[in-house]
């Protein structure tokens, strides 16, 4: 639910810190089990991911399909093992149900099916897409004179698509107020650093001059994010496109998994998810502990 203005608590920061470490957690196993996953650039989302959905978004896990809700789009799709984990979390599925992600027959393919997946707005998976289809969707919801957001999470190897820049364009030209785009900016693309295969530099700047509301954040500090969010232009009344360029890391919270094209997609035998398991523990430690301080009666 959004919370605009009012005070953030401690407690939720602390909460939304845990959970965050405990989903990666649970993907580092789910790693394992299925075989290989895109660890990365769902490390890197993580927090916001989590922010959005507990925080943030009016969506129901019980009516997907609800009315008047507000619609994401995680437009760099291959990190869908991320995004799905939070949304059986959720309770959007069981969580069981992810046991046969990837597998033949499956609902639940590297990218999100739409169709398939109760809660996933859109199939994406095919890069540079999901910010046009949220602009259209943004502005049907103009046309018919709802409140609504309409949010699209993009990596930045996605921004070296064309149509990227075609949506941006376009937002700021029919005042999308109702759109926000945030983008994961970790650096790393698949085969390498975005200094090498296509700068994105200075990305807030060739933002901004597109017309665009820019909030540059640390995307791995929950009370950052909170804060952001909460404090968003309402989008009924909005004239122009809001993005959140977000400085994260690539497979954060695993110090050998971090900033490495290693470990954009990657499998686990027990030994190394044994070995990540113990640093992910290791990185969070005075998360775990605050929470378990919170749990204690
Ligand atoms: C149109 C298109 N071209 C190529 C790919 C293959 N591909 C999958 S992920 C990826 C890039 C990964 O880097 P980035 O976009 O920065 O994602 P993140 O680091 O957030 O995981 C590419 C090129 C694709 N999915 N879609």
């Amino acid at each position: 639910m959004q919370n605009k203005k009012k005070p953030i608590k401690a407690e939720l920061i602390t909460r939304l810190e845990y959970k965050s470490y405990f989903l990666r957690r649970k993907l580092l196993q789910l790693t394992g089990k299925i075989g290989g996953a895109h660890i990365g650039g769902s490390f890197s989302m993580m927090e916001m991911v989590v922010c959005l959905y507990h925080s943030f978004l009016k969506v129901d896990p019980i009516n997907p399909k609800k009315a008047d809700r507000d619609i994401f789009i995680l437009s760099k799709g291959h990190a869908g093992v991320g995004y799905c984990l939070i949304l059986a979390d959720l309770g959007f599925f069981p969580e069981q149900d992810l046991d046969t992600f990837n597998q033949t027959g499956s609902k639940f393919g590297v990218h999100p099916d739409h169709k398939a997946i109760p809660g996933v707005e859109a199939s994406t998976g095919s890069l540079g897409h999901g910010l046009g289809l949220a602009l259209g969707i943004a502005l049907a919801k103009k046309l018919d004179g709802k409140s609504e957001r309409v949010v699209a999470l993009l990596s930045d190897g996605e921004m070296c698509e064309g149509s990227v820049w075609e949506a941006l364009l376009a937002a700021h030209h029919y005042k999308t107020g109702n759109l926000l785009a945030i983008i994961d900016y970790n650096k790393m693309s698949q085969d390498g650093p975005l200094s090498e295969i296509m700068e994105l530099a200075p990305l807030k700047l060739k933002l901004e001059t597109f017309g665009w509301r820019v909030h540059e954040i640390d995307g791995h500090n929950i009370h950052d994010i909170l804060h952001t969010l909460r404090d968003l232009p309402d989008p009924a009344t909005s004239k122009q496109p809001t993005a959140i360029l977000m400085n994260t890391i690539k497979g954060k919270g695993v110090p050998f998994m971090e900033n490495t094209v290693l470990w954009h997609y990657g499998g686990m035998d027990t030994e190394v998810e044994k070995k990540a398991l113990a640093a992910l523990d290791e990185t969070y430690n005075s998360v775990i502990e605050r929470f378990k301080k919170l749990e204690t009666p």
